[in-house]
């Protein structure tokens, strides 16, 4: 599948981003398929290079099990959605910021956290799914970016960890991310950087 793809690198908030050519919404990933059409938003970058499966195997599940797959995804999408708001809001002087903005954006990280810590006895055992890649997607990026320990704003936030408390999610988020696909990295090739 990745051999069919042609990866070019944009940066959403450089000021001479190529992005706003294919995406309205400015945001990475756009997908630009072979008749020139644009596909925007990740889930239906993953939904399209689903239906391109040979296997006749799916992530989306059909079903009963699509619901809570579908929710999944889109606690994990939500959450990496709050994660980049707060961290753009933080890119502003501090004086400038919107501290209100910014704990709104907090609270719905850490909602979405525990919403997947509930959840996690059932997801944990399901066949891989949609909901798992977003999830693991949402998490490696607060990872990355930490935001709320970045910010610190309410006591505790210095030290603020995702799996304090977070026990079952944190054992499937282990075990999970050893799985080939999330551990693929693109390297882009020098040039581009
Ligand atoms: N849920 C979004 C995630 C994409 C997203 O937010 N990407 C960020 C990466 S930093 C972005 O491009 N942000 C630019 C912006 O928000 O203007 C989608 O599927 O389109």
């Amino acid at each position: 599948m990745l051999e069919r793809l042609t990866f070019e690198r944009s940066v959403p908030f450089d000021e001479d981003t190529s992005i706003w050519a294919f995406n309205p919404f400015g945001k990475v990933p756009c997908m630009m398929l072979d008749d020139g059409s644009p596909l925007f938003g990740g889930l239906v970058i993953c939904e399209y290079l689903d239906s391109l499966s040979t296997n006749g195997r799916s992530v989306f599940p059909t079903g009963a099990a699509r619901w809570p797959a579908l929710r999944q995804a889109n606690l994990g999408e939500g959450m990496f959605d709050a994660t980049t708001n707060m961290r753009v809001e933080g890119w502003r002087k501090v004086e400038e910021r919107h501290a209100d903005y910014m704990l709104r954006e907090r609270r719905k990280v850490i909602n979405a956290l525990d919403r997947m810590e509930l959840e996690a006895p059932q997801f944990a055992t399901a066949p891989f799914h949609i909901g798992h890649i977003c999830m693991a997607g949402g998490i490696s990026y607060l990872e990355l970016r930490n935001p709320i320990q970045e910010h610190d704003m309410v006591a505790g936030d210095k030290t603020f960890e995702w799996r304090q408390n977070r026990p079952r999610l944190s054992a499937w988020y282990d075990e999970i991310r050893k799985r080939r696909s999330l551990q693929y990295r693109y390297e882009w090739p020098q040039s581009k950087k």
